[in-house]
């Protein structure tokens, strides 16, 4: 018998909806301002979205979108300029406090605080992202809310490499077995599988719906919010779950002994 002793929750698309109108947005700023004239429109954004990182992402884009721009000498340091401007940008656009959290993470991050259970993230994003999204979202003890906040380059190999979830893992000092983690994308999925964790929830969005998620234990559009059900939409526990409307901290604790128990 696994205790369920912390949530791993993945940032972008899982706890707030911030790549079409937060990142997007932000790295077309970074690219005007710059004077170039990249524009990433929703439907090419949602195929850059493959690889995770945003510089990473720019790199992409100039080998596959737009062989045709000149590159620079030094094109790392080039993109990291970029990175390093359109990170501001998206950090003004959460200030303004444009982006909410998802349905029903609150609810759910309350309750299991008060449950004690432990919180942390996972997340490809780079660490002043996630600091601005909680402050703006949960106030300015937001951060305090996650005993580990896992983010950016703090592992090299970003998702779907495991290395994000495995460093958490190893800050709060559990096993996966002790782990449950909540994602949004095929990629997410795959570096919290091949971190050893089958506790996994992923809720969907407009980005990731039509993507695989074989392995996770139970896929929904979103946590629910009362007023507001969850559509129950696969994974393996979907018809032990039918019936409920919401994910909260109950549900949690059936996945997880289910899940730990089949592997
Ligand atoms: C989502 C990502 C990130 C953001 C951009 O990561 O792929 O790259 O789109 O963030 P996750 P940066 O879902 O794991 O949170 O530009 O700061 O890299
Ligand atoms: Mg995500």
């Amino acid at each position: 018998m696994h205790p369920l002793n912390a949530l791993i929750f993945d940032v972008d698309g899982t706890l707030a909806d911030t790549e079409r109108d937060g990142h997007r947005v932000a790295f077309n700023r970074a690219f005007a301002e710059a004077g170039l004239d990249w524009v990433w429109d929703e439907a090419l954004y949602g195929a850059l979205l493959a690889v995770t990182g945003g510089k990473e992402r720019i790199h992409h884009y100039l080998h596959h979108y737009n062989q045709a721009f000149q590159q620079p000498v030094d094109l790392a340091g080039f993109i990291a300029g970029l990175h390093r401007a359109k990170t501001a940008h998206y950090t003004q656009l959460l200030g303004e406090g444009l982006i909410p959290l998802r349905p029903g993470v609150q609810r759910l991050l309350e309750e299991a605080r008060a449950a004690g259970v432990r919180l942390a993230v996972a997340t490809t994003t780079t660490p002043e992202n996630v600091t601005a999204l909680l402050e703006s979202t949960l106030g300015s003890e937001g951060c305090s809310w996650f005993e580990v906040i896992a983010a950016g380059d703090i592992v090299p190999a970003k998702k779907p490499a495991p290395d994000i979830y495995t460093w958490a893992m190893a800050q709060l000092a559990l096993p996966p077995e002790q782990c449950l983690a909540i994602e949004d994308s095929d990629n997410g999925v795959r570096s919290v599988l091949d971190a050893g964790i089958r506790s996994l929830l992923v809720t969907t969005n407009g980005y990731t719906a039509e993507q695989n998620f074989s392995g996770a234990s139970l896929v929904v559009d979103q946590l629910g919010e009362h007023g507001r059900p969850m559509t129950l939409l696969g994974g393996e526990l979907a018809t032990m779950m039918q019936g409920r409307a919401m994910v909260d901290l109950e549900l949690l604790r059936v996945l997880h002994q289910q899940t730990v128990e089949k592997s």
